[in-house]
């Protein structure tokens, strides 16, 4: 028994070695399950509320710092005023010319602008007792320190305190938000010696002709300068982005730079020279540049704060209040007792029309502003809805050039019964309004009265005037055929004769089977049409393709030079 006791009492002796630290830079980003880390110190003063480990935070609402896993924690928003924590660093063996850098989140609101704060200290030993304090910090941007920054914020003092050191962190509780901590680094030498580096770069793929508004944020502990030289490529020319600081005082600078709007698919790349102000200096990677597709005549994703949309509207029956409206996740369970989870397909809303299940009448339109429609417009978006339902529920796509007449475009009943689990963009020819001013309304109702039994969902409205990888053509007199050319290096055409107007899809497979793309039109006219391919953006080699509609099935092999 005493052997082992004395063994134990050795791991014990070697670990509170290993919390000696002599290597600079020190981090402690809170990462590892263990907390306080290995050799920290974290108990509370006043109170029982002491620092935590958290992943996710709330009140306010705070992921860890720089798309971390985790950060620390002190728990204001329950710990009552005076409440108070530490939070001690393991011995740190400094020099003469230290520099200690944390990033805490600062948060703005109204009603919770309370002076919860932590006081950083340095001591040589692990403990308040006779400790200097660096400075008091506040969570609440309109406490000390007084900057405008919100989210996460760097601070950084120099510490004059040769040899054994611990910094101390002290959570003082005003009873108001939480207080979290993230990125904790001590060096043993203040210089500058690294250059900046990217955080992130936004903006970067835009619709064609579109300018493009790049966001970059750079970090350095350094201060940086008003502007940064960015080196854009494109189509193999270069060309300076001149990058403008517009915020950033300590940590985290962000600047913004345009380029000129480019043709559809044109790609490129930018580096941007990195220099602080110190003169330390670098080359960023390159980061690649899109401009991709038309920009559509209407686009709607139901994203805003407002529903309907501004120059939308929603007219419907009178008693019941279940009409068109936005919704986020949407748990709904149909008449026939089928539970469904619906998500929206694109962003975190969606347009929907659910069923009344208090029986009152419904007959309810969701109509877009007019549109102009030009040459080659389709309409697309994602649907979820009930497909050739049995209990004579109608979901239509319908448009008008004058608001009163309604030609159907779409219609749920055509298709094979099931339900459209947000599966396919539907895509819809505008051709037949081309010079027109539309409305397109997405109209649900009962066949019989009463209330719909199903819910509908829509999302992602666009109408392009364009559709650049994949375009139709007005009916024309050419004779049927395959691809044409073929083998091809831009552009295909494939040529087609329909018996009666209706449904077209088309998919495209790569050599090894794998489907690069597909896409329903819903309405294309009898006689001969054409569905132009760009392959711009297609590797060389072989593709399949194969077309369905009313009539059959037919396909044939593509060759992209
Ligand atoms: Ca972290
Ligand atoms: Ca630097
Ligand atoms: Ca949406």
């Amino acid at each position: 028994m005493k052997r082992i006791y004395f063994f134990l009492l050795l791991a014990g002796w070697a670990l509170q070695l290993q919390a000696q630290i002599t290597e600079f830079p020190y981090n402690e980003g809170f990462e590892e399950e263990q907390f306080p880390p290995s050799g920290w110190l974290g108990y509370p003063i006043v109170g029982n509320t002491e620092f935590v480990r958290v992943t996710v935070g709330e009140w306010p609402a705070c992921l860890p710092h720089d798309g971390s896993v985790a950060m620390a924690q002190y728990n204001s928003f329950n710990a009552s005023i005076g409440k108070s924590a530490v939070l001690i660093t393991p011995e740190l063996i400094l020099g003469d010319d230290n520099v200690l850098r944390f990033w805490f989140y600062r948060s703005e609101d109204p009603s919770n602008n309370r002076h919860d704060k932590i006081e950083v200290y340095y001591n040589s030993t692990p403990d308040l007792e006779g400790a200097t304090l660096l400075d008091s910090i506040s969570r609440a941007v309109n406490f000390y320190p007084v900057v405008p920054a919100k989210g996460w914020y760097q601070y950084e003092f120099t510490i004059d305190n040769m040899g054994s050191t611990h910094i101390i962190f002290k959570a003082i509780s005003a009873y108001g938000w939480k207080m979290y901590l993230d990125d904790v680094e001590v060096n043993t030498s203040t210089l500058d010696l690294d250059p900046p580096v990217v955080i992130s770069l936004d903006g970067t793929q835009v619709y064609a002709q579109q300018p493009m508004n790049l966001e970059l944020v750079v970090r350095d502990v350094s201060d940086m300068p008003e502007m940064l030289e960015g080196q854009a490529t494109i189509e193999g020319d270069t060309q300076v982005v001149e990058m403008t600081k517009t915020s950033g005082t300590q940590g985290d600078f962000t600047y913004h730079g345009t380029i000129a709007g480019q043709l559809d698919h044109t790609e490129g790349e930018i580096k941007f020279w990195l220099i602080d102000e110190p003169g330390n200096a670098a080359w960023s990677d390159n980061y690649p540049l899109h401009w991709d597709w038309v920009k559509p005549i209407l686009e709607e994703s139901f994203e805003g704060e407002d529903f309907p949309p501004e120059n939308w509207t929603v007219t419907g029956q009178p008693l019941t209040w279940l009409t068109w409206d936005d919704y986020g996740l949407v748990y709904y369970t149909d008449s026939d007792g089928t539970e469904w989870e619906v998500y929206p397909p694109h962003g975190q809303r969606q347009a929907a029309v659910e069923w009344d299940f208090q029986g009152n009448d419904q007959n309810e339109w969701l109509i877009s502003p007019p549109i102009a429609i030009t040459e080659n417009a389709v309409l697309t978006f994602k649907t979820f809805v009930r497909l050739n339902n049995y209990d004579y529920d109608e979901y239509l796509v319908r448009a008008s050039t004058d608001g009163f007449t309604w030609e159907n475009l779409w219609s749920a009943a055509d298709y094979p019964a099931g339900v459209s689990n947000y599966d396919d963009d539907i895509t819809l020819s505008l051709n037949s309004y081309v010079g027109q001013e539309v409305r397109i309304a997405w109209q649900a109702y009962n066949l019989y009265g009463g209330n719909l039994w199903y819910s509908w969902f829509v999302d992602d409205v666009k109408i392009r005037a364009t559709d650049t990888l994949v375009g139709i053509n007005k009916k024309n007199d050419l004779p049927v055929s395959g691809a044409f050319p073929n083998p091809f290096s831009a552009f295909t055409t494939i040529r087609f004769k329909m018996q009666q107007a209706g449904k077209v899809s088309l998919n495209v497979f790569r050599n090894d089977g794998r489907k690069i793309f597909e896409r329903l039109f819903y309405a294309l006219p009898a006689g001969f049409n054409e569905i132009k391919i760009d392959g711009t953006q297609l590797p060389s080699g072989f593709y399949y393709y194969q077309l369905q509609t009313s009539g059959g099935t037919f396909g044939g092999k593509l060759i992209r030079r």
